[in-house]
């Protein structure tokens, strides 16, 4: 069961669930924490409570494709783990040692410490939706998509559901001094989401999710990568207990779990691209990229 939000005939925002039979049902609550919230107050598991909502009730006429969807989730805060694969260890040491592979880098400790990494990423301002633009930073000549998978947290820190995440990062930024690490990977509409928020309680095994990364440039296909979750270093609930560890967490916080999927070296987006982040069960993030109207003067 996967928990959407779409705009619909009257222009307004409503949440509604896709089924496993791909149907569309709109749900009586105004967010997904509502959602969850009163399922809590019923007693029951939210995929329970969502069956027994939709029961007899009649799908909406458009197909989800059809669907003008909105971010799944205004997450107050989202988070991001980093060198939670190999392959990201591997990228952030070419840009940090210019290809000297060999070089024993922050991100070699980092891969093996007991602590990870986690950086703040985004909050709901900056964070966008499937089909909306994610923009490209001014002052950076080598940009990326990271597709990674996204835990939907409860303020406790319970995972309440997954969804795919776009980490955008400027690698020559980073690559130069680790740190500038959050401007290399915070600004306006550098963080997507979506397609849908699948319910944790759909899921069996968290670490067989199937991760795919496209990129097309006047339609054609520049870069496909793929990935499984199986693959990560860590466990979700190590990442979890490190966010929250003298924290405080927000109801609907977004923890993106790091990427394994990296373009070429030498590949950088750039305006007019698409992207495609697909993740299994969960379905297909898809957005343009665009280059930022700034309207704050550089500094020279
Ligand atoms: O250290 C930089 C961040 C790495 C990252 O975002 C990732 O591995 O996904
Ligand atoms: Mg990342």
């Amino acid at each position: 069961m996967r928990i959407l939000r779409y705009k619909n005939k009257r222009e307004t925002i409503v949440l509604a669930a896709l089924a496993d039979d791909e149907r569309v049902y709109d749900l009586p609550h105004s967010d997904f924490m509502e959602l969850v919230y009163a399922s809590e107050r019923e007693g029951k598991p939210t995929i329970q409570y969502v069956k027994d909502l939709i029961a007899g009730q009649e799908p909406i006429e458009e197909a989800f494709d059809e669907l003008q969807l909105a971010v799944p989730i205004a997450a107050p805060e989202v988070w991001a783990s980093g060198v939670t694969y190999e392959k990201s260890k591997d990228a952030r040491n070419y840009e940090a040692t210019a290809g000297k592979l060999d070089a024993d880098t922050f991100y070699d400790k980092v891969y093996e410490a007991e602590r990870p990494e986690i950086f703040f990423k985004s909050t709901a301002a900056r964070t966008i939706g499937p089909g909306q633009p994610v923009y490209l930073r001014s002052d950076s000549d080598w940009q990326i998509p990271e597709p990674e998978l996204g835990l939907v947290l409860s303020k406790s820190g319970k995972v309440l559901g997954y969804t795919a995440g776009n980490d955008m990062s400027c690698r020559d930024i980073e690559g130069e001094n680790p740190l500038y690490l959050p401007q290399a990977k915070v600004w306006k509409h550098s963080c997507a989401i979506g397609p849908v928020i699948l319910l944790a309680e759909a899921v069996d095994d968290p670490y067989s999710f199937d991760l795919a990364c496209r990129i097309y440039r006047a339609d054609e296909k520049v870069v496909e990568g793929t990935a499984n979750t199986k693959q990560l270093k860590r466990r979700f609930d190590e990442l979890v207990e490190f966010l929250a560890r003298d924290n405080e967490l927000f109801d609907g916080t977004v923890l993106l779990t790091g990427t394994c999927i990296v373009p070429p070296n030498e590949f950088t987006l750039k305006e007019g691209d698409r992207i495609e982040i697909e993740i299994s069960s969960i379905g297909v993030l898809n957005n343009p990229v665009k280059k930022q109207e700034s309207k704050i003067p550089t500094a020279h």
